[in-house]
């Protein structure tokens, strides 16, 4: 075979490789970009780590089969693998230019168009991408639960006909958090952000921070029954195990049950922390499984301690009966505390939250996205209402929560993926939650 037609290759312009958790990966760095022609996540051995770390060296060079070889030190099969999957693809003979990252834009061609070639081309690309499942922060598909400061986990699970946009809660999450970082970058080097700033220099956030994606629960399930018991055998294998601390992400809030259930029943103590528009107690009489009644059950139901409850602003309510109920037995009564909205927001600005928490105590932190203004979050949450904490409020809540007690698991519900409305606060909370749930797995 001749110089001119022997084939060659180059390697794919968005491909890039990480090490994590003890492991080696190759990822796409254009997901964010071109979503659909996608490079899952995966696993790679170490010695195709070295070889794509090598092809990386010089990104755009143009190699033939044999020198790949020689370079891969003789390991052909690792070449031919890349080649087989289209990391590696195949260049046509006159092109040795050097191609920019930018080189899938349209730019603009003095020839005529050839649909013909188009067409072939796309082909040819299109049919060696692969359609992968978003993960949050474009996460591996596997990582050691044992090696994980914190585990996100979705439930896409709505318990009644208002909330049925959280069903795609946790997708909305994995989407936008994926394209807005990667978290292979965000483990290396974190990310900055003024977040609490008071005169100081900008924070780094969850910079070393092993997160994982470790899937949805319930998605399957076709009854509460189904549900609960999914949840319990996740906490029963991986959060009481490991002490991982999870950071869920739903569905909409009647799924606190059944994982904070779960939690309090192998850990003697946990409070609830509850930031939310609703208190999620009185509104329904008698037990049901709802997303305006987690509260109560857990009360009635579970053996939490105590539940603290931060930005609740329930105007005018006639049914009072619920209330007086509760509020007539001691021992309910006095475990439930309700902070309003404006009471919230002053110790918020005061830095006083931890005055009213349970110091040092062992706690599950659940937040609604309602606790947010509805001018803010809009449509994001179920059921929006006014007057609520500002994004960087529940920003700062959430840190002299962290400062304050021991936070043992999280989650983030009422995520409704079918309001159209921006999730980037999300990302925001979601960094923030990652990077004070680790540091409590991992004191430095
Ligand atoms: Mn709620």
């Amino acid at each position: 075979m001749n110089e001119t037609t022997r084939p060659r290759f180059r390697l794919l312009p968005s491909i890039r490789v990480a090490r994590y958790a003890g492991r080696c990966y190759v990822f796409d760095a254009a997901s964010r970009i071109e979503p659909v022609l996608d490079i899952p996540t995966q696993a790679i051995s170490e010695p195709l780590y070295q070889l794509l770390c090598a092809l990386l060296a010089d990104p755009a060079r143009v190699w033939d089969r044999e020198a790949l070889i020689r370079g891969a030190r003789g390991a052909a099969p690792l070449v031919d693998k890349l080649i087989s999957r289209g990391y590696l693809e195949a260049v046509a003979p006159d092109v040795d230019a050097p191609r920019g990252d930018d080189a899938n834009a349209c730019a603009p061609s003095s020839s005529p168009l050839d649909i013909a070639d188009e067409r072939r081309q796309l082909d040819e690309k299109v049919r060696l991408h692969h359609l992968s499942t978003p993960r949050f922060f474009g996460l591996p598909e596997v990582t050691e639960p044992a090696q994980l400061d914190v585990a996100l986990v979705g439930v896409p699970v709505s318990s009644v006909c208002t909330s049925l946009g959280t069903r795609h809660g946790p997708e909305l999450v994995r989407w936008a958090t994926r394209a807005a970082h990667s978290g292979f970058d965000v483990w290396r080097d974190g990310v900055y952000s003024e977040l609490g700033c008071d005169g100081g220099p900008p924070r780094v956030l969850c910079k070393g921070a092993v997160i994982g994606d470790l899937g949805d629960l319930g998605s399957d399930a076709a009854t509460v029954g189904a549900l609960f018991d999914e949840i319990d055998r996740f906490v029963e294998a991986h959060v009481a195990p490991n002490r991982l601390r999870p950071l869920l992400f739903g569905g909409d809030h009647a799924i606190t049950f059944p994982v904070l259930d779960a939690i309090a029943r192998r850990q003697a103590g946990v409070h609830l922390i509850q930031l939310d528009a609703h208190n999620d107690l009185f509104y329904v009489q008698g037990p049901a499984y709802g997303h305006h009644a987690v509260t109560g059950n857990l009360l009635l139901h579970s053996p939490i301690a105590a539940v603290h409850q931060l930005g609740v602003r329930t105007l005018s309510e006639g049914r009072v009966a619920r209330y007086e109920q509760l509020a007539s037995e001691p021992q309910l009564a006095d475990r439930f505390r309700l902070y309003s909205a404006s009471k919230t927001r002053q110790r918020i600005a005061a830095n006083s939250l931890r005055e009213i928490l349970p110091r040092g105590a062992p706690c599950y932190l659940t937040i609604d996205l309602d606790v947010v203004d509805a001018q803010q979050v809009g449509a994001l949450a179920t059921t929006p209402v006014p007057d609520g904490l500002s994004w960087t409020e529940l920003y700062e809540a959430v840190d002299q929560i962290f400062d304050a007690v021991d936070v043992v698991g999280c989650d983030v519900v009422e995520i409704n993926a079918w309001g159209g409305a921006s999730a980037s606060g999300v990302v925001t909370l979601a960094l923030l939650l990652v990077d004070r749930l680790a540091r409590q797995a991992r004191p430095s």
